[in-house]
């Protein structure tokens, strides 16, 4: 297996295609994701467009579908959910369809398409996803970060490096046979330091702050959680996990 990470959808190498794709948004796109389809939900349908998301759910019952949408971290007017994982409750999510739009995670998804097999990583689902990179063996996998509007995020890096050191620990193997390039070894070396300490890293984060100005603090605190839901949210059809 050879390791890639890109800090944002705008380092993706245009024109290579791996056989993996896994789009990561800590904070908070994947973390909700998980969430949801840890508690129950039908399906997660991402969008990168607020009026597409609203036209095609439309041809959904009201009561079999959730309409979460988030720009600058904050809930769009008009939609059930902003871009809380701390919503997603099997009360209100059992069965029902997430429509989704955010600012940043939603885009990465749709960034990584053409991959054999895409995923949706955070810190709270990264066991499955190394569980699943073990049992399956990709030959190339690529771990993209989010981002924030073309920025390095330090929380989407870090996940990053959560998954590889896992993978290399339960591998028993050297970095180097994993590293595809100098951002893996980063990635890892940014976990490693920061492990014990997650949440203190989300709270020195630029989305983390501004995320704590918006009272999202019990956001950061979940979204910091590692290996909490055994959930792996991969994509079934183009936009659908
Ligand atoms: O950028 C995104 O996709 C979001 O996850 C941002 S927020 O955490 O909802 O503010």
């Amino acid at each position: 297996m050879n390791l890639f990470v890109f800090h944002t959808p705008e380092l993706i190498p245009s024109g290579k295609t791996p056989d993996c794709a896994i789009a990561i948004d800590v904070l908070r796109a994947t973390s909700t994701m998980a969430t949801a389809l840890n508690a129950g939900a039908e399906a997660v349908q991402v969008f990168s467009d607020l009026n597409e998301l609203m036209r095609v759910s439309e041809s959904w019952a009201p009561e079999k579908r959730i309409r979460a949408g988030e720009r600058g971290g904050a809930k769009v007017e008009g939609f059930d959910f902003g871009n809380s994982p701390l919503d997603c409750t099997p009360e209100v999510v059992t069965g029902r369809r997430l429509f989704i739009s955010t600012t940043n995670g939603t885009r990465a998804l749709t960034s990584i398409q053409s991959a054999e097999t895409v995923i949706a990583a955070a810190l709270v689902n990264r066991q499955a996803v190394v569980d699943y990179l073990l049992a399956r063996r990709p030959e190339t996998v690529w771990l993209v970060g989010s981002g924030w509007e073309g920025s390095f995020s330090l929380e989407d890096t870090v996940c990053a490096g959560a998954i590889a050191h896992r993978l290399q620990v339960e591998l028993g193997v050297p970095l180097e046979d994993l590293a595809g390039n100098d951002e893996l070894i980063s990635a890892v070396s940014l976990y490693s330091q920061w492990q014990d300490r997650l949440l203190e890293l989300l709270h020195h984060a630029t989305h983390g702050k501004r995320l704590l100005r918006l009272h999202c603090h019990e956001d950061l605190k979940y979204c910091s959680q590692t290996d909490l839901l055994n959930v792996l949210p991969i994509q079934r059809e183009p936009g659908v996990l």
